[in-house]
């Protein structure tokens, strides 16, 4: 079993935490709450680079080794960082649980030492046919951050 977890940082007054396990080859289990966020969905994506130096703006596009467009978590063309939207209920807050295929805590695709990044706005998963929606759903500012690292 490989554990990872990242704290979000905001300048928002988003706050939250981000769980990741992965048992051997299978797919990474996701378990996050976040709060401080406007109710409804948001953006929520593995970002390629563990880098705040300019907040979440330096983190760069959605992790994708295979190089694809932006998607939806169960389709085909994808990014591998494309985890969908989170649901933000009307006290501000979110808990969630994700499971995908895409997003490794070992190997050369790994997601350790990268990003994970919360929008303030939906993604439109690829559909919505904004110029954006291609590359990053239209999803709006990056309004929370944190970089995953190892935990034991
Ligand atoms: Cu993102
Ligand atoms: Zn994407």
């Amino acid at each position: 079993m490989v554990k990872g977890v990242a704290v979000l940082k905001s300048s928002e007054g988003v706050n939250g935490t981000i769980f990741f396990t992965q048992e051997g080859d299978g797919p990474t289990t996701v378990n996050g709450n976040v709060s401080g966020l406007k109710p409804g969905l948001h953006g929520f994506h593995v970002h390629a680079l563990g880098d705040t130096t300019n907040g979440c703006l330096s983190t760069g596009p959605h992790f994708n080794p295979a190089g694809k467009e932006h998607g939806a978590p169960e389709d085909e063309v994808r990014h591998a960082g494309d985890l969908g939207n989170v649901t933000v209920g009307e006290d501000g807050t979110a808990a969630f649980t994700i499971i995908d295929e895409q997003i490794p805590l070992t190997g050369p695709h790994s997601i350790i030492g990268r990003a994970v990044v919360v929008h303030g706005d939906a993604d439109d998963l690829g559909k919505g046919g904004h110029e954006l929606s291609k590359t990053t759903g239209n999803a709006g500012g990056r309004v929370a951050c944190g970089i995953i690292g190892i935990q034991g």
